[in-house]
């Protein structure tokens, strides 16, 4: 066996993340990893080497940009069918509040997915996973959400679980079983969450098939109350957990979820000045979701400069849903994130990288550094602002997921 490290990437320009800001920019930079871990991140003219000598495969980058695998913290995208009808709906001026209240929106998506087998389920999930690894997602996050039984939400959190498997890249689960109120339990929502906490968590809890737990608390979701006892029963299993909130209202969740120690806290567009120092304190992460403003024609924007202000870290997903947020790609959300939220390039980068990690609980990935995972993407692009200003178009040339290349 050789002791040399397994691949050598020169010539690269290295956007590493390393620091608490900037893009951590090496010029003439090189990345080895062996065994799926960073060996070495820093200038070529620091390789403890020749490149030959240090590695079994050495290739250059040509001077292009490399930065860390991007990580989606944040979709939805097991489900069955889709909701392009609703869409149309939308558009000639029904609200998304009105279809979810006509028995459209969210369960008209549980519907299709009881209905699905497990493979079916699997087979119509696996092209937008694919959609996002092509465009440099390395590590995404499922929510289950669309069973709102335990067959159904365990099946969805196994069908994650097999995409992972299937694609070779990073899947975080997370259970969303308090995301909509099932018919069977129409106008009974405290009796429901009784349900989520005391028979499907401690199902999913026992089966190992979440790493997580959200909620959606809003007014055409669950109110605060209910959201707390979500979050104290998933606290009582040593999960962690993260929310749905004050995307359409104001109700103090995010505070809340804060309070509780919480992950993330996503969407934001009501929190207020209060709302970002709770979570500045907690060291929750602000999940930004513009994919859901631009499909929604929303107009609040969250408040960003009060997150700048009190030093709240940003990521930006691309809840990839069938409803509120059908975005298959990150860069895309990342590039909306500048044209709608004002964020900069730098935040967006950091927001699907390291503060993405930070929103999963991972501490292995996000940045280019010895010991972290090779999770690196070698992008058709010289400036790392260009990842936020293409619209569209697929801009990696190779993805390597723990050192693998995906190609
Ligand atoms: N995430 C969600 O769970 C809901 N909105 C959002 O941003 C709705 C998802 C859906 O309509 O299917
Ligand atoms: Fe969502």
């Amino acid at each position: 066996m050789s002791d040399r490290w397994d691949a050598l990437l020169i010539d690269a320009r290295l956007a590493t993340l390393a620091g608490d800001t900037g893009y951590g920019l090496v010029e003439t930079g090189a990345i080895g990893w062996k065994d799926g871990a960073i060996v070495f991140a820093g200038p070529m003219d620091a390789l403890p080497g020749t490149p030959e000598s240090l590695a079994e495969r050495v290739e250059s980058a040509h001077g292009a940009l490399v930065t860390p695998g991007l990580i989606d913290c944040h979709t939805h995208l097991v489900f069955a069918g889709d909701r392009a009808h609703e869409f149309e709906l939308r558009l000639q001026g029904a609200s998304y509040e009105e279809i979810a209240k006509a028995g459209g929106g969210i369960l008209s998506s549980v519907r299709a997915t009881r209905a699905a087998s497990e493979d079916a389920l699997l087979a119509a999930s696996l092209p937008r996973a694919r959609a996002l690894l092509r465009d440099g997602v390395t590590t995404m996050e499922i929510k289950s959400g669309y069973g709102l039984d335990t067959d159904t939400e365990l099946k969805m959190l196994r069908v994650a679980r097999r995409i992972g498997v299937e694609l070779g890249v990073g899947v975080r689960t997370t259970f969303l079983g308090a995301h909509a109120l099932p018919p069977e339990f129409a106008g009974r929502a405290d009796d429901y969450i009784d349900f989520v906490c005391n028979g499907m968590l401690p199902a999913v809890a026992a089966a190992g098939l979440a790493d997580a737990v959200d909620a959606f608390c809003e007014g055409i979701g669950f109110t605060l109350a209910q959201t707390k006892r979500v979050f104290d029963a998933a606290r009582a299993h040593g999960m962690p957990i993260k929310l749905h909130a004050e995307q359409l209202s104001l109700l103090g969740g995010a505070a809340m979820a804060a309070r509780c120690g919480a992950l993330s806290a996503d969407h934001l567009e009501y929190i207020t000045d209060g709302c970002a120092q709770a979570m500045a304190a907690s060291g929750t992460v602000a999940v930004l979701l513009p994919g859901a403003f631009v499909c929604l024609r929303e107009t609040r924007l969250p408040p960003i400069d009060s997150l700048r202000a009190h030093g709240v870290a940003i990521a930006v997903a691309t809840d990839c849903n069938p409803g509120t947020s059908p975005l298959l790609s990150l860069r895309l959300a990342m590039a909306l994130a500048c044209a709608q939220f004002r964020l900069t390039p730098e935040e967006t980068l950091r927001g699907a990288t390291v503060n993405a990690a930070k929103a999963l609980g991972l501490t292995d990935r996000g940045r280019l550094a010895v010991g972290m995972r090779a999770d690196v993407v070698l992008w058709d692009a010289r400036d790392p602002a260009e990842l936020s200003y293409w619209v569209g178009g697929t801009t990696t040339k190779q993805v390597f997921v723990g050192g693998n290349s995906m190609r």
